[in-house]
């Protein structure tokens, strides 16, 4: 049962799907007050738990700490931001009243779950225009269900984007492209994406390539896809302003971009200096910036990932003309203390401005809105550009896609990769508990940048993150320019590399079944234990372990130094060790606590008592799995029921596509 409460004016956002009627009373948990703002206030009881917000920092249990939705380009991942690239607003409370809320707000709003009192949850933003989803339901997880009902289906992605992926910032020239396809497939490591970041592009110009390097470009597509390679393009939000480029000039001349209130259109600056910023809520203009991507699909490429759409803004013209102004002043000041923390106030707050968000507006429908008012918006109506092109371009073929930023409803256009994480290992934990609550807000093709975006990683943090990136289903090794070479060849024991990446191609078979179960039933792929164990008050507190489709639970090492780790088993498991030279051994744990010794070239897995998986033989790449080669592992007598499809095509529900596999006796 969801109720409906409709506040002010609210902005349709489009993330519900479902059409549900405005309820006229108040609701039935918290308070609301509406004079100054907006405000949810709830008393919660000592031991109820707060699952939700998507990705947001913290833990699984969103108690105790303060988030903010509101969507910033922030590379600092540390403990005390408040904000992510994404806006997630969602929360389940469980305990001694079970609810759900959705919170449709395009612009700031704050959860402050138990920070500044301890019991105390309340939600609050500026504006009292809203539409306020009461959910109601047994339990966080049927509350979670019914949820993603209203949200609509989540994206599913072609098949080949469940292999791993190579990326970096930094590869420039073919040879750069050629040297990582090499580097994995004379060290026979798994492969199927290397993925493009912004020096492919002339002067960082969307929908251009390098003209000297890319000259030929579909052939070069070709050449890497003869090699079972899909090269990914990144897309960036704004269009540079430079006379004589087409994006620009047909983007000045439609209308397309956002505007200051006096109809010029706004400057900002990214990587190719000043740009203008598409406005992606305005339907034509999302047309048109989508029917873009045809430049790259017409040359064979068949996937994206759309970042800076937060949208980053370095500065504006308007900021940069007032720090000109102050350095100016600066210059002119001959008293001998120069105020050097002004000047470092003003240049620290350049980026991300709230300044600047009030500076341009959208045309939604014909109506001027401030950016200010729908910023959460707007990486999510960016992907909705590029989905909503693909359904034109081939609605018969899947493109991968996922975004830096995004907001609820985004999730039916693509999926997210969790940004700039650093080489850290408290970040490769931060990954695996951000996934169940990704999840809960329709984020199923998900995944962090293995072995850490910034910093120098090390080759046992990387072998660690990848033993969890054998689970996530966006796989991808990604780091920064100026970072320690990050691809797996690079290291000393590549072989180990080579078995765990094996891992994962042996596992697709489950991983892609379960994914599109989760995707085609509106469930969850990754859940906390509780969801699955609500009575166990263990398991119903941990954090760091995970249940993966309906047979398996994971519990990755992310300690450094460590022989292995704690796992807490809810019931009987079989606990399952894919060994480095390719064999699996297997051993029944009872219910408890147990040491496990995981070395880091081990991937360790629990199937659920009475449960089997499939597991087929490795291969290179996701085109050459073979299902012929499948066995069956875990409990005798069990039965698995696997779904497969060509990977392609969007005749989901063809029945044809199931399969039932027992296990012998
Ligand atoms: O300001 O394109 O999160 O993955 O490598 C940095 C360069 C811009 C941020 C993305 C990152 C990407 C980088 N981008």
């Amino acid at each position: 049962m969801t109720k409906k409460y409709v506040y002010g004016k609210p902005i349709c956002t489009d993330a519900v799907l479902t059409k549900i009627e405005a309820e006229q009373g108040t609701v039935p948990y918290g308070k609301i007050a509406t004079e100054n703002g907006f405000e949810f206030a709830y008393q919660m009881d000592a031991d109820d738990i707060v699952y939700g917000l998507g990705e947001a920092n913290r833990g699984i249990n969103k108690r105790g700490y303060c988030y903010i939705s509101d969507c910033a380009d922030d590379p600092e991942h540390t403990e005390d931001k408040r904000s992510f690239y994404a806006a997630h607003n969602f929360i389940a409370i469980a305990g001694k009243e079970t609810f759900g809320l959705f919170f449709d707000y395009p612009s700031t709003i704050t959860f402050d779950i138990g920070y500044t009192k301890i019991d105390m949850l309340r939600v609050s933003c500026d504006e009292a225009n809203l539409n306020l989803y009461v959910i109601e339901g047994e339990t966080p997880y049927e509350i979670v269900k019914q949820f993603r009902k209203m949200i609509g289906r989540s994206y599913i992605p072609p098949k080949f984007a469940f292999g791993f992926g190579q990326s970096r910032w930094g590869y420039e020239t073919k040879e750069d492209f050629r040297e990582v396809l090499q580097g994995y497939r004379e060290n026979h490591i798994p492969l199927d994406m290397i993925y493009m970041d912004i020096d492919y592009m002339q002067d960082f110009k969307d929908f251009s390539l390098n003209e000297k390097e890319f000259s030929d470009f579909p052939a070069f597509v070709q050449e890497m896809k003869e090699n079972h390679i899909r090269l990914i393009p990144i897309i960036d939000a704004g269009v540079k302003i430079e006379d004589g480029y087409s994006v620009y000039e047909e983007g000045v001349a439609g209308n397309y971009f956002c505007q200051r209130e006096d109809g010029s259109n706004f400057v900002g600056a990214v990587w190719p200096g000043p740009v203008h910023y598409p406005d992606f809520l305005k339907e034509e203009a999302r047309k048109w910036f989508g029917d873009q991507y045809r430049f790259l699909t017409e040359q064979g490429i068949e996937g994206f990932w759309n970042d800076m759409n937060e949208p980053s803004i370095f500065y504006s013209e308007e900021s940069m003309e007032e720090t000109k102004a102050l350095l100016k002043e600066l210059a002119e000041d001959d008293s001998k203390d120069l105020p050097v923390w002004v000047l470092m106030g003003k240049l620290g707050s350049l980026a991300n401005s709230h300044e600047d968000y009030k500076r341009f507006y959208h045309d939604i429908d014909g109506e001027k809105v401030c950016h200010e008012k729908v910023h959460n918006l707007y990486g999510y109506y960016m992907t909705r550009s590029a989905g909503e092109a693909f359904e034109r371009i081939d609605p018969d073929k899947r493109f991968l896609m996922f975004s830096r930023s995004s907001y609820i409803g985004m999730h039916r256009y693509g999926g997210i990769w969790t940004g700039d994480n650093k080489s850290w290992w408290s970040h490769l934990l931060l990954n695996l508990k951000m996934l169940p609550s990704l999840n809960m807000c329709g984020f199923l093709y998900a995944g962090a940048d293995l072995g850490g975006f910034g910093a120098d990683t090390t080759e046992d943090l990387l072998m660690r993150w990848v033993a969890l990136g054998v689970f996530t289903p966006l796989m991808r090794n990604h780091a920064a320019k100026g970072t320690r070479k990050q691809e797996c060849y690079q290291f000393e024991h590549i072989k180990d590399f080579r078995s765990l990446i094996e891992v994962r191609y042996r596992l697709i078979p489950y991983l892609y079944s379960e994914y599109m179960k989760a995707a085609l039933t509106d469930d969850l792929y990754f859940k906390p234990l509780a969801f699955v164990y609500p009575n166990d008050e263990q398991a119903v507190r941990i954090e760091d372990q995970m249940m993966l489709g309906n047979e398996i639970m994971i519990a990755p090492v992310y300690t450094q130094n460590a022989k292995g780790r704690v796992v807490y088993l809810p019931e009987e498991m079989k606990f399952i060790k894919f060994l480095a030279d390719g064999v699996i051994t297997e051993k029944i744990l009872e219910k408890g606590y147990h040491f496990i010794e995981v070395a880091l070239n081990e991937v360790p897995l629990f199937v659920r008592k009475g449960k089997c998986i499939p597991v087929a033989a490795p291969t290179e790449t996701v085109d050459e799995l073979d299902e012929e080669t499948i066995e069956l592992i875990g409990y005798e007598g069990a039965s698995y029921e696997l779904y497969t499809d060509d990977g392609v095509g969007k005749d989901y529900e063809n029945p044809e596509h199931y399969k039932m596999l027992k296990m012998e006796e």
